[in-house]
C-alpha cells in the first residue's frame, strides 16, 4: 500500500528554537519531568472518530476534507485500508495510544451478525498494526447514538429492544477492546437524556442506565477484562439534558446506583464549558472524589456555544489540567486523549499533523509548568497558610469531631467575635501563576 503521508517523516523533537512546523518544540517523549518520562505522564491518544472519520461536515454544509486514501464507499476493504492509514499517521506522530468507537472503524451490516463480522475483519487489521507499531488502545467504546434505533436513547430508550441491541453492541465492543489489550472502556451517554420531560419517565430511565452499566461490569468480570471503565460527562448535545451532565452529577449517579467502585470519569474540556464549568473544576471534583480517570483534551470557542472540539493550544488551560492531574497523582490507565477535530477550513491531510503537534506541545508545556509550580511549592504554601486555622487549636478540634453547636457557642460567647480574616490574595496568586508560564 503506498504511503498516505509520503511528505511526512517521523515527527521529532527539535526544541523551542526550531522553526520547523512539523517538529515538536516542547514534547520530548523520553525526557523526564520529575522522574517520569513525558510519554508516561501524558499518555497521548489520537481519536479515530475525528481524525480518521471527520469530514468537515457541519449543519450548514457537507464534508469537504480531502482524504485521498478514501474510496468513497462504506466497504470493509475501505475500512481496513483506512486502519492502515491511521497507523501510518500515528506511527509518524509518535502518540502511544488511540481510541475508537466500534462504528468508527467498521461499517454496520444488514443485521447484528453481519455488523459483528465487519468489526472482526477490521479488528484483525488493528491488531496487526498495534503489534507492528507498539501503539496501544487507550480505550474502546460503542457508538450508541448515530443509528436511528437510538433516536430515543440506548440504555435509556423507552424501547426495550433498543436497550437489548445496545447491550449486545457493548458486549461485542468489550470483547474487541479486550482482544486489543485496551486499557479502558468509555461510556458517553450520547442520547441518554431527554428533549421533553412530558414524555419522559426519568426515574425509570436512570434505573435502566444503571442496570446497563452493572451488566457491563458483570460481563467484564466474566470475560476477564481488567481495563478501567469510564463515564464521560456532557450536559447537552445531542439531547437537551443528558443524565451524565457533569462530574458532580456523574458521581452522584454512580454512588446512588452502587457503581462508584467500578467507573471513573473521563473528563472533556468542551463538555465542562458547556456545563458552565471549567475543566479544572471538573478535574477537581473528580480528583477529590477519587474518580479522576482520563481526559478528553480539546477546547471550545468562547464565541460559539456548541461542542466545537478544537485542538487545545492555550498554555494556561493545559497548565490547569496538568497541575490538577499531578496533584491527584497522574494517570494510571488514562491519558490525554485528543477528542478534537481540525476545523472545516483545515481540509488537507497535513493539517491533522499540525493539529496534533500543537496539542501535544501545549500539553508538554502545561506539564513542565505544572511540575515547576509543584516543585517550587509556593502555591501549595499559600494554600496551606490559607487553611492554617484548621491545623491546630479550635480548627483541629472541630475537624476531629470534638465540637457541636453548643460548645462552639460557648467558645464564641467567651471570645465575642471570630479572629479577623486574612486576604485571599487573588491577584497576587494569579500573578504568581504567570511567573511560571
Ligand atoms: C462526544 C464525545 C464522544 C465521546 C466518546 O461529545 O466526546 O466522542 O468521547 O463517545
Ligand atoms: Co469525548
Amino acid at each position: 500500500m503506498p504511503a498516505a503521508f509520503p511528505e511526512v517523516e517521523r515527527i521529532r523533537y527539535e526544541g523551542p528554537q526550531s522553526k520547523n512546523p512539523l517538529a515538536f518544540h516542547h514534547y520530548n517523549a523520553d525526557e523526564k519531568v520529575g522522574g517520569k518520562t513525558m510519554r508516561d505522564h501524558l499518555q497521548f491518544s489520537v481519536v479515530y472518530w475525528h481524525t480518521f472519520r471527520g469530514t468537515g461536515a457541519d449543519p450548514f454544509g457537507p464534508g469537504c476534507a480531502v482524504r485521498p486514501w478514501e474510496d468513497g464507499t462504506d466497504s470493509v476493504e475501505n475500512a481496513q485500508k483506512r486502519a492502515r492509514v491511521a497507523f501510518e499517521f500515528m506511527e509518524k506522530l509518535g502518540n502511544p495510544f488511540y481510541a475508537f468507537h466500534d462504528r468508527d472503524v467498521a461499517p454496520e451490516g444488514a443485521n447484528l451478525a453481519e455488523t459483528n463480522r465487519n468489526l472482526d475483519a477490521v479488528v484483525k487489521v488493528l491488531k496487526e498494526e498495534q503489534k507492528r507499531t507498539g501503539i496501544g488502545l487507550l480505550w474502546g467504546t460503542a457508538n450508541l447514538f448515530s443509528n436511528r434505533r437510538y433516536m430515543h436513547g440506548a440504555a435509556t430508550s423507552p424501547n426495550a429492544e433498543a436497550f437489548a441491541f445496545a447491550a449486545a453492541q457493548v458486549k461485542k465492543a468489550l470483547e474487541v477492546t479486550k482482544e486489543l489489550g485496551g486499557q479502558g472502556y468509555t461510556f458517553w451517554g450520547g442520547r441518554e437524556g431527554y428533549q421533553n420531560l412530558w414524555n419522559t419517565n426519568m426515574k425509570r430511565e436512570l434505573e435502566h442506565l444503571a442496570r446497563f452499566l452493572h451488566m457491563a461490569v458483570d460481563y467484564a468480570k466474566e470475560i476477564g477484562f481488567t481495563g478501567q471503565f469510564y463515564i464521560e460527562p456532557k450536559p447537552k448535545e445531542p439531547t437537551k439534558h443528558q443524565y451524565d451532565a457533569d462530574a458532580a452529577a456523574c458521581c452522584n449517579f454512580l454512588r446512588e446506583y452502587d457503581l462508584i467502585d467500578h467507573l471513573k470519569l473521563n473528563l472533556e474540556t468542551n463538555h465542562a464549558t458547556l456545563a458552565g464549568h471549567t475543566i479544572q473544576h471538573e478535574m477537581e471534583v473528580a480528583g477529590s472524589a477519587g474518580v479522576l480517570g482520563s481526559i478528553d483534551a480539546n477546547t471550545g470557542d468562547m464565541l460559539l456555544g456548541w461542542d466545537t472540539d478544537q485542538f487545545p493550544t492555550d498554555i494556561y488551560l493545559t497548565t490547569q489540567c496538568m497541575y490538577t492531574l499531578l496533584k491527584y497523582g497522574g494517570f494510571t490507565k488514562g491519558g490525554v486523549n485528543f477528542d478534537a477535530k481540525v476545523r472545516r477550513e483545515s481540509f488537507e491531510p497535513i493539517d491533522l499533523f499540525h493539529a496534533h503537534i500543537g496539542g501535544m506541545d501545549a500539553f508538554a508545556r502545561g506539564l513542565k509548568i505544572a511540575h515547576a509550580m509543584l516543585a517550587d511549592g509556593k502555591l501549595e504554601e499559600l494554600l496551606r497558610d490559607r487553611y492554617s486555622s484548621w491545623d491546630n487549636g479550635l480548627g483541629k478540634e472541630i475537624e476531629s469531631g470534638k465540637h457541636g453547636f453548643a460548645s462552639l457557642e460557648k467558645v464564641m460567647l467567651e471570645k465575642g467575635d471570630a479572629a479577623p480574616n486574612k486576604s485571599g490574595r487573588q491577584e497576587m496568586i494569579e500573578n504568581l501563576i504567570n511567573t511560571y508560564l
